[in-house]
């Protein structure tokens, strides 16, 4: 379909075409990284949930092979729903999945490659014990999904395995069963952790972390099993299925009792931090045990129509996989930031420093084709200026604000990226300070879609949350711009926001990008601004010479 041909994008996995949900079962194997998918082999909307597949050497180039698993059992037949994968010492591959049986019961299965000694893991057999989980008494039949990657601790043999639900009070859950085989489980789950009123937890995710005292950096990353104690902390994600947000928290993992406990309270699984502010959902990660990392994944929906993603005969994306670290520097949020792969893409690059951006300025910068982008950007606001202000926006927040057009004294600020010329379009990304009477000062960051596109049936919000900013600290952010896609990371990856935005006038050869500082008070310096065209990744069907 040629029609909205241009949505597509070049460095985003997706399928050739239909409908794409929730990344499944993430791991390396032999030299390959595969990445198994919630996918509709028959249209563009949700159902028929099967397991798509595609293996890549570099989490960037992918060939797609054939169905994993589909539903073909009375135990899956409405759905082979998600799932993760362990990878047991002696080599043996599990993957337990969520199966949607006939009546529309929740289990969970365990299935496993057919043949472990092929790269590519083409063949899945579906056990004769399956189901292998059912919905424990006080559980709802359909309030049981998602089971985790599996995790051991020290001094026992028995396997953990974590999976969401919610009780009759709509609390959010994750309960924690034990198992030698992966068949025969403890009846017994342990309560994990438990939130009240954020209702079910989907694709619960629960990894360590190392805290730095043995060195942190990119490839600092910790096995899903690495024993609790000093150095480590644990992260619990939940995706929550009220409000469509993947929600985590830093805590400590108590093993004897399989619980665990956030460092702050106040800040809990599902009422505190958010891994993206924008269109993020359903994520899972895995242990890359190449570069010693925990990589991210997550499902990145549409906002446009269904009718439009029926005309356009495809919808959702991946997000690019992120690193994963805790934020050692504050101790209290993780860092996100692309793997460094993607950089191989890289192609001309332009670097623009020390552009003034004096108030209501905006600054065009050429870079050529502006439909496939990678920019990272630092700002400096004028100090001065900032502390004449003496009280400016407490009560501010992104996604009530105007965005980008409204005017305060200290923000907004930042880029526009996928903008024509006279920016009929653009979708911005900017820091807007606010500064309390007590002269404290706290920075937002956010990204605008308000302007996104001339098209009008789409949501279009204004995204964003504070983001953490350090004595000497400059603002920064990362962006990447793939057609239909904005990924932003601000200061190293401490706040993220992902938007889907839908040009009618900036694509091809018309998109552009321009720095401007709408605040009326203070002026900003982007100090310096890097911006490289970014590759087409190949991303095509697996053939034997494409090995
Ligand atoms: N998607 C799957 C479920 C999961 C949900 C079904 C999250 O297993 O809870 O496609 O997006």
């Amino acid at each position: 379909n040629a029609m909205l041909a241009w949505q597509r994008t070049a460095f985003h996995f997706q399928p050739p075409k239909n409908w794409m949900n929730d990344p499944n079962g993430p791991l390396y194997h032999k030299g390959w990284y595969h990445l198994f998918y919630q996918w509709n082999p028959h249209s563009a909307v949700w159902g028929n949930i099967t397991w798509g597949h595609a293996v890549s050497r570099d989490l960037v180039h992918w060939l797609h092979l054939p169905l994993a698993m589909v539903p073909d059992h009375w135990y899956d037949a409405n759905g082979v729903w998600s799932g993760s994968a362990t990878r047991l010492p002696d080599g043996r591959i599990v993957m337990l999945y969520t199966g949607s049986t006939a009546d529309s019961v929740q289990v969970q299965n365990l299935a496993e490659p057919a043949d472990p000694s092929d790269p590519l893991l083409r063949e899945w057999v579906k056990s004769d014990a399956n189901p292998v989980l059912v919905p424990p008494p006080g559980i709802g039949l359909k309030d049981f999904r998602d089971p985790t990657t599996a995790w051991r601790v020290p001094n026992d043999t028995a396997w953990r395995v974590a999976i969401g639900s919610k009780d009759r009070s709509h609390a959010g859950l994750a309960l924690v069963y034990r198992t030698e085989d992966f068949v025969r489980y403890d009846p017994d789950p342990a309560l994990m952790h438990v939130v009240p009123g954020t209702g079910m937890w989907e694709c619960v995710d629960f990894y360590p972390v190392a805290t730095g005292s043995g060195g942190a950096g990119e490839n600092s990353g910790l096995e899903t099993s690495a024993p609790p104690g000093p150095g480590v902390k644990h992260v619990v994600k939940a995706s929550l299925d009220d409000d469509k947000h993947d929600y985590y928290a830093i805590g400590t993992y108590d093993a004897a009792a399989d619980t665990w406990t956030p460092d702050d309270t106040v800040n809990d699984v599902g009422i505190g931090l958010r891994y993206d502010y924008g269109k993020f959902y359903a994520s899972k990660t895995f242990y890359d045990p190449v570069l010693r990392r925990r990589v991210l994944w997550g499902w990145v929906g549409e906002t446009d129509s269904e009718r439009a993603d029926i005309l356009k005969g495809w919808a959702s994306l991946q997000s690019i996989p992120r690193t994963v670290l805790l934020d050692t520097k504050t101790g209290s949020n993780l860092l996100q930031w692309p793997v460094v792969e993607v950089e191989n893409l890289r192609m001309s690059g332009k670097s623009f420093g020390g552009v003034a951006l004096g108030h209501g300025s905006v600054v065009p910068l050429d870079v050529g084709k502006a439909t496939q982008l990678d920019i990272e950007a630092e700002f400096e606001v004028d100090a001065a200026a900032v502390e004449a202000v003496t009280e400016a926006e407490v009560g501010f927040n992104c996604s009530t604000s105007a965005g980008a057009a409204g005017r305060g004294m200290l923000g907004p600020f930042g880029l526009l990226v996928l903008a024509d010329e006279d920016r009929s379009e653009q979708t911005a990304v900017y820091f807007y300070l606010v500064k309390g009477t007590d002269g404290s000062l706290k920075t937002f960051f956010c990204q605008d879609e308000l302007r996104g596109s001339k098209a009008n049936d789409l949501v279009k919000r204004v995204y964003g949350s504070v983001v953490p900013v350090l004595n000497g600290e400059n603002l920064s952010v990362r962006i990447l711009v793939d057609h239909s896609i904005v990924e932003s990371f601000a200061q190293g990856g401490r706040t993220c926001i992902t938007s889907r935005v839908y040009p009618t006038r900036a694509i091809y050869d018309s998109a552009r990008v321009f720095l401007f500082n709408n605040a009326t008070n203070v002026h900003v310096t982007a100090k310096s601004v890097k911006i490289w065209q970014l590759n087409s990744a190949y991303i095509r069907p697996y053939s034997a010479s494409s090995l």
